[in-house]
């Protein structure tokens, strides 16, 4: 399988993750990329090839203009107005304030953020927009006819909305793939998000639209992140009423009931008759995540790969969570050596 993947998502590489009341280490850090390339060398997966520029325009097909020049200057603004540390809100549009963006650099936090654990550092929106390149580079040899390919981005994406970032998230790799697909001739467009958590960034995205399907397994958000999103009754709205499909789960789920919901949403995909399949590959529901609580083995990174293979679309995957550092390789290029084996 052919891999796309950009050194420059060194770039992105906070101080500081909030989490537990205090300010850690961040889960989301470079070695988890570094991990996935050595083990897809060490397995001669494929050929790994770096990404081209696509510019601004496919980002626009779905952000916000306000918010990317807003993601662009974030961190100059923030340092320019004397911060010492790293950007993180304090304060929220919440029920019954006015949803209108303030000038005040911590105001535009607040206002963009939908989660406060994800803290702007240098060179976020050059990693960030980098991530979206290699995405778009893998999406655009999909189009070109070939089966399967592997967007490994860094940071992440699936929790970045219109105009949010938040979750490790800041553009969504995975929707700007699928967009771009659609405007590439695809009529219809399946997204399978298998990440632990909820990908409410692309459900939202694509929330009143019936050409892009949107399917989720994920930690049952009564329990998890990111708590105001994923449940099983958000199904669409309007035209996209009935395509948007949410199977949420408990903790301490094992692989059989998550290969049961994985069934279900692979028969949801198949009445769709999708063009192509984006399939954001978060393996965060191994069992020793730190931040997670599915029981998944590493072995059933393998077998589900298989069954995504079976489906017989053409398949983009895109790299979202997987803090488990020393498994991450592992698992990752299990799902994708599952989806190649004959
Ligand atoms: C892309 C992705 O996987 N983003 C995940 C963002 C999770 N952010 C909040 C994590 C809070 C976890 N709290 C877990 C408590 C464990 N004891
Ligand atoms: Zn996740």
């Amino acid at each position: 399988m052919l891999t796309v993947f950009s050194t420059d998502h060194l770039l992105r590489s906070p101080r500081t993750e909030l989490y537990g009341g205090e300010l850690v280490r961040p889960h989301e850090s470079p070695e988890r990329a570094q991990i996935v390339l050595d083990r897809i060398h060490a397995l001669r997966l494929g050929e790994v090839i770096a990404p081209a520029r696509f510019g601004p325009a496919p980002l626009l097909r779905v952000h916000d203009a306000a918010y990317l020049e807003f993601l662009q200057q974030a961190w100059r603004d923030w340092v320019g107005a004397g911060n010492r540390g790293e950007a993180i809100p304090d304060c929220w549009p919440a029920r019954r304030m006015a949803q209108r963006c303030p000038n005040s650099i911590l105001g535009k936090l607040g206002y963009y953020a939908m989660a406060a654990e994800t803290s702007i550092s240098h060179g976020t929106w050059e990693a960030a927009s980098a991530a979206a390149d290699v995405a778009l580079t893998a999406a655009s040899r999909i189009k070109d006819g070939v089966r399967a390919a592997f967007a490994l981005c860094r940071p992440p994406g699936h929790h970045a909305a219109r105009d949010l970032y938040g979750g490790y998230c800041f553009l969504n790799n995975a929707a700007i793939a699928a967009q771009y697909l659609r405007d590439g001739g695809a009529a219809r467009v399946a997204i399978l998000d298998v990440d632990f958590h909820h990908g409410n960034g692309t459900q939202d995205i694509f929330y009143d639209r019936p050409d892009v399907l949107y399917v989720s397994l994920h930690g049952d958000p009564v329990h998890a992140f990111p708590y105001f999103s994923g449940y099983a009754d958000e199904i669409g709205a309007g035209l996209g009423n009935g395509f948007t499909l949410n199977l949420p789960m408990p903790p301490r789920t094992e692989f059989g009931i998550w290969q049961d919901a994985l069934r279900t949403a692979l028969a949801r995909i198949a009445d769709f008759r999708a063009d192509a399949l984006v399939v954001s590959l978060g393996v965060d529901t191994f069992v020793a995540d730190p931040i997670s609580f599915f029981r998944l083995q590493s072995e059933d990174f393998s077998t589900y790969g298989r069954m995504i293979r079976d489906c017989g679309l053409p398949a983009l995957f895109v790299l979202e969570g997987g803090y488990a550092v020393g498994e991450i390789g592992v698992n990752v290029v299990n799902v994708l050596a599952g989806f190649e084996e004959a």
